[in-house]
């Protein structure tokens, strides 16, 4: 079952008009929120999020945040899911395709749920990661589902034998492709400032709880590949992803096990969820 606007529906009841300006120009935003034992992680930064996405595109939401959460609280329930993620997105909704916004149309919002393990491999044994150039638009703080930048770069991963490509734009470390990246040198964690060449990460900022709790500092600050190849760990994080350690980036061995401020950081994410 998933949800359109207010209706829960059958994915053949389901309908996305062709002119969609979602579908069109992938004008619109989305959130994933993952679920353990049937229960949403971070439901509510997620849905801030998600309304400060719509402010910057300045699309209206639907309904209220509170209205949008309740349906999709709803949609986990009747569909039953217990360890997963609930997907939702917002587009612009349906008109003639004319690039600058419509004047008569309402946002369609639209969710499904899929049932998703925990990438446990990775999580104990840490992944590969590898280096691409961050070709991407200037607002990577808004979660659009325009992707295609992250789409190639996920693309070149895989063809790579990477969980995940990291992205560089100028000689600048960002983020990788769905997920935010850190490094970990002398005991301080490193990871680029929240600003537009990033997405502010739901689960950067439990990093960021967890790290201040461990008396760990959470150091935002540009840096660059070099500094990548001379840091003790490294790891990503995202809703998908969780906290997954990072061993080896492009050629380079960073250890031979997921670093143990890494694995603290772990441990500590594991008592939350
Ligand atoms: N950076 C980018 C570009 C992302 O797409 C994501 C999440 C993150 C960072 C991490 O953010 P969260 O911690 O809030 O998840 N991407 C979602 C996605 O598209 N699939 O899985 C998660």
């Amino acid at each position: 079952m998933i949800l359109m606007n207010d209706q829960f529906l059958s994915r053949e009841q389901a309908n996305v008009d062709m002119e969609d300006r979602g579908y069109q120009f992938g004008d619109g935003i989305y959130e994933v929120v993952r679920v353990y034992h049937g229960a949403s992680f971070k439901m509510d930064e997620h849905l801030t999020r998600l309304a400060r996405s719509a402010k910057e595109i300045r699309l209206t939401l639907p309904m209220s945040l509170g209205e949008i959460k309740e349906k999709i609280v709803e949609l986990i329930k009747r569909n039953n899911l217990k360890d997963g993620i609930v997907y939702f997105q917002v587009t612009r909704g349906t008109a003639p395709r004319i690039h600058q916004f419509p004047s008569n149309t309402t946002s369609v919002l639209t969710a499904y749920t899929k049932e998703m393990e925990r990438p446990m491999k990775d999580l104990l044994h840490g992944a590969k990661v590898v280096t691409t150039e961050d070709i991407r638009w200037l607002r990577c703080d808004i979660k659009s589902l325009n992707l295609l930048g992250n789409v190639l770069a996920k693309q070149y991963a895989v063809e790579n034998n990477a969980k995940e490509a990291i992205q560089i734009r100028g000689d600048i470390v960002t983020e990788g492709s769905s997920s935010n990246f850190f490094i970990v040198k002398d005991g301080s964690l490193l990871t680029h400032p929240a600003n537009h060449f990033i997405l502010k990460g739901i689960t950067r900022d439990v990093v960021e709880v967890l790290a201040t709790e461990l008396g760990l500092p959470f150091v935002e600050k540009e840096f660059k590949l070099e500094d990548v190849y001379q840091a003790d760990e490294a790891f990503l994080s995202g809703s998908t992803t969780e906290i997954t350690p990072v061993t080896q980036v492009n050629d380079h061995k960073i250890s031979e096990q997921p670093g143990p401020i890494t694995k603290k950081l772990q441990e500590a994410f594991e008592k939350l969820i």
